[in-house]
């Protein structure tokens, strides 16, 4: 059994683990040694379920079936599970973008009652990039078209889509050539299912060529649109200063989670935990106020426009709850424990869901519809708030631990922050200041000791001068290790550390939630152009020290399609084939100009990225 020190690193929920234990609540943790050992047929990818002569399973060992009943093979088995992985990952990713677009239209309709333009810029700069005429028409018909021209690229049946336009054309030539340029988004994600169906595609290598297309589908197609469409709804992140861990809940105000992955919700929560008519409730109840705080990509998305404090990463939900200071746990969609419906059950607070695409066991449900954004949201908070004379004060164990962090990077903040171009950056880049770009996002996963290898892989990275851009639950982890504060510089090599002064940045800059990973797509773009390069020539490595979702196979399929090599934390379920492993670890090099690595140990996976980015450069003719 595994002690709370071997749990986390970080002291916070190392407390919080201790009381689960003091008060026989059971975790993500305790049902994972239920699982152990895992099978090892699903650790290698090569069980299929995909028709009804099945299950079956290929012996590892070759001493059983090396077939399934219909003849496929483990590389067949293996790449068609990985096909599906990343169907899923970026359907959950591109239909959170279509419901922020359909938000958007039935707002410049005049029929999303409390939302509006609060990114006027990007707007008119979204607008004249899809040909959309602004001159003489009002800001809501721009938008309109927009949002007509934005479904489009849903529903497209020929490429490629519009967003690709952004990447360096050396990139999309190699895309048209090898046959991946994303044609429609929701194509791309069909097409798998039916590539998967027994019987259809059935040549590992080919199958993966598709898992490549739906991955850029979803990094250039639904991901971007989302950030893109978020931003103009509420406005583009700038930087700005908040706290995040455990220890935001607060000991005297209604706490109120917001939890999951759209800022459709959680935008108008922040709003109405302003409301007066609910303050003033909270006061009558006996409460000092009303908190606000993020979990996951929701909280991301709120920490990044509002500074609304972060409570922390996607294996801390189930111990905000344990605190037992948490009033409404409020979740829309992904990354959301089923496990929360018994565990509030066994404390006081509330668990509401909200999307019409998402239950979960216990849930008071309250749909959230833009109609009735605003009101919902009201009633949403006044549940928290009456639900505060509830709070078992004896069961009330709040952490201390919260940490200040600095947020808000986006691509546009980045690039002000340089004073308009990439060319400091890349001159300090050029001078051997900065050795490099390093991109780490990604989840938590139990079977890594949690923000173990986050912390230390971006740590890592800073002490060797590596700028590193951060998205997701990497972020927030980083945040909790104060890295993302100007004052971490003093953690980084002498050349980055100079920048970051004379900047004043942190040395790791949170660019947002998992859709905004588009963003690092964006700036590395802006870079790679500046410099007539390609994305793949850039010193630039990435890193999913803690995977866990399928999102982050398909955000891997497109990263690495972009040019990135990126280094995965926990082991894919590809092992039982030796064609695809060794074409995902090497092959792809050849092909796409990047690949995967697999690492663990977040000190080798650091000198892995150091290394090709050492290679970058030199490639390059830099130092
Ligand atoms: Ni990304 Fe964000 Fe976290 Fe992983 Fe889940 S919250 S969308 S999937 S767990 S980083
Ligand atoms: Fe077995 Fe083939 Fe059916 Fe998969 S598709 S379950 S390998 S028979």
């Amino acid at each position: 059994k595994l002690t709370v020190f071997e749990k986390s690193i970080d002291p916070a929920t190392q407390s919080m683990l201790e009381k689960a234990e003091n008060e026989g609540i059971e975790t993500v943790w305790d049902r994972y040694e239920k699982q152990l050992p895992q099978c090892s047929f699903g650790q290698l990818g090569i069980c299929c379920r995909n028709c009804n002569m099945g299950p079956c399973r290929i012996d590892p060992f070759g001493e059983g079936a090396d077939k399934g009943i219909c003849g496929a093979t483990a590389d067949i088995i293996v790449a068609r599970n990985l096909l599906r992985m990343i169907a899923a990952g970026a359907a959950a990713h591109s239909d959170h973008a279509r419901d922020a677009v359909l938000t958007f239209k039935k707002m410049s309709e005049g029929e999303a009652g409390s939302y509006g333009i609060k990114g006027e810029a990007k707007l008119f700069s979204l607008a004249s990039e899809y040909g959309i005429l602004a001159e003489g028409k009002s800001r809501e018909e721009v938008a309109g078209e927009l949002a007509n021209a934005l479904l489009t690229e849903f529903g497209k049946q020929n490429g490629p889509l519009l967003c690709t336009r952004r990447a360096p054309g050396s990139r999309r030539r190699l895309w048209a050539e090898l046959g991946i340029e994303p044609r429609g988004i929701d194509r791309e994600i069909v097409e798998c299912m039916h590539r998967t169906h027994m019987g259809v595609d059935n040549d590992a290598t080919h199958i993966l060529l598709h898992g490549l297309r739906t991955g850029l589908s979803d990094g250039w197609g639904g991901s971007m649109i989302a950030t893109d469409v978020q931003d103009i709804l509420f406005g583009t992140p700038e930087p700005k200063k908040s706290t995040v861990n455990l220890g935001v809940l607060s000991p005297d105000k209604v706490n109120v989670i917001v939890h999951g992955h759209e800022p459709i919700l959680s935008e108008m929560i922040v709003e109405t935990a302003e409301d007066p008519e609910l303050l003033g409730l909270a006061k009558e109840k006996g409460a000092a106020g009303i908190n606000v705080a993020g979990i996951c990509c929701t909280g991301n998305e709120t920490l990044m426009r509002h500074g609304t404090p972060i409570a922390g990463t996607f294996l801390q939900q189930e111990l905000a709850v344990i605190t037992g200071a948490v009033e409404a746990m409020v979740v829309d969609v992904q990354c959301i424990m089923p496990s929360l419906g018994s565990l509030t059950g066994c404390y006081h607070t509330k668990f509401i869901s909200t999307s019409p695409k998402a239950d979960f066991p216990g849930t008071l449900r309250m749909e959230f519809h833009e109609e009735k954004a605003y009101e919902t949201a009201k009633e949403i908070v006044k549940t928290a708030v009456e639900n505060f004379p509830n709070r078992n004060l004896e069961k009330v164990n709040i952490p201390e631990e919260k940490q200040e962090c600095m947020v808000g990077f986006s691509a546009e903040a980045i690039l002000k922050a340089l004073g308009g171009s990439p060319a400091p950056l890349i001159e300090a880049i050029a001078g051997g200041a900065v050795k490099g770009i390093g991109a780490v996002v990604g989840c938590n996963n139990v079977k890594i000791q949690h923000n173990y290898g986050h912390v230390n892989l971006v740590k890592e990275l800073i002490r060797n001068n590596v700028l590193v851009v951060t998205t997701g639950c990497n972020a927030i982890a980083c945040a909790e290790a104060g890295l993302l504060v100007p004052e971490a510089a003093v953690l980084a090599g002498n050349g980055l550390k100079g920048i970051c002064e004379a900047l004043d940045i942190p040395p790791v800059l949170h660019m947002g939630s998992c859709v905004d990973i588009s963003r690092i797509l964006v700036l590395a773009s802006a870079i790679a152009n500046s410099l007539g390069v390609d994305i793949s020539d850039l010193p630039a490595a990435g890193a999913a020290p803690e995977w866990m979702s399928e999102k982050a196979v398909s955000i891997g399929a497109y990263v690495v399609s972009s040019g990135v090599f990126t280094v995965l934390g926990t082991v894919p379920p590809v092992l039982g084939s030796q064609a695809v492993t060794s074409l995902l670890t090497k092959g792809l090099d050849g092909v796409i100009g990047a690949s995967f690595a697999v690492e663990p140990d977040p000190f080798k996976a650091a000198d892995m990225m150091l290394e090709r980015i050492e290679g970058k450069r030199k490639a390059l003719g830099l130092k």
